[in-house]
């Protein structure tokens, strides 16, 4: 899944993107690439960020996703609106990325039921204004999955097949950096939840962190690709069912190497 955000503000592409004729070139650009979706999102999530108004999201997104399904990329919608969500499907988005797993908007779930189209329901606990105080867990793991849980019930009491959603653990969304490396290190426990898995770990600050200079200094965001890869072949191995990242082209050949690998691996399990 390659990343689009058509905004003026998020952490590592705020900006680049707002014009709708250079967001489809890079649309296209990312599927030619390898992209088997470009995810296209009109709202930043980054720590702190405020949110844009529904028009003003709508505005954002629904040129580019039409050009772009027009064109025949698969596209998928990364917004917490019902409403978002069923105008970018009737203008040919595929599938609804919500990073708030459908709690911050009441309509969505029975909405995406309507729809019948696949979602991505990610773990949340608040909008970005908030989300940093919130990381209080007894065991970051199981809390996410038992979360993720309540949200899955929900779905499928709105009214939703549960064949077609796919869960997220939400890196970086109200969770320290340590609480992602944990949530990294045990995906097993997440597939338990019985559908596929995406992560995205992409470009995020957890990564600077890591890759801090001797001063402390955390590597800024365009530089925090090589990591990214290393934790996208990682999830691969893992089972992960998508990664979500902004340089496809290394993306796509770290899932070809970790696929390869993993077969090679079973082969030898017999
Ligand atoms: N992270 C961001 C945006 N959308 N969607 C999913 N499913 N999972 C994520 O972790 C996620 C997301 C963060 O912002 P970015 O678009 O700038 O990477």
């Amino acid at each position: 899944m390659g990343v689009l955000n058509v905004t003026p503000d998020s952490f590592s592409d705020g900006g680049r993107y707002l014009d709708p004729g250079r967001a489809l070139d890079r649309g296209r650009l990312l599927a030619a690439q390898g992209a088997d979706l470009v995810d296209v999102g009109g709202e930043s999530t980054r720590p702190g960020a405020e949110r844009p108004s529904e028009e003003e999201e709508l505005a954002r997104v629904l040129p580019v996703v039409r050009g772009l399904a027009a064109d025949g990329v698969l596209v998928s919608v990364d917004t917490m609106r019902a409403r978002v969500a069923r105008e970018c499907v009737a203008a040919g988005a595929s599938l609804v990325n919500d990073v708030s797993g459908g709690r911050a908007d009441e309509r969505m779930l029975a909405e995406v039921a309507r729809l019948g189209v696949p979602y991505v329901l990610m773990h949340w606990r608040a909008h970005s204004t908030r989300m940093a105080r919130l990381t209080d867990y007894d065991d970051v793991v199981e809390d996410v999955a038992r979360e993720l849980s309540v949200q899955l019930e929900a779905a499928a009491a709105a009214g939703m097949d549960p064949a077609r959603v796919a869960v997220d653990p939400g890196i970086g969304f109200s969770k320290t950096g340590d609480q992602n490396w944990e949530v990294l290190g045990r995906l097993g426990r997440l597939h338990d939840l019985g559908h596929p898995v995406l992560v995205a770990t992409s470009r995020k600050r957890f990564l600077g962190t890591l890759l801090a200079d001797e001063h402390g200094e955390q590597r800024p965001p365009g530089r925090r690709d090589d990591a990214t890869t290393a934790t996208t072949a990682l999830a691969a191995v893992a089972g992960a069912w998508c990664v979500r990242a902004h340089d496809v082209a290394a993306t796509a050949d770290a899932v070809r190497v970790a696929s390869r690998w993993a077969a090679a691996a079973g082969a030898d399990r017999g």
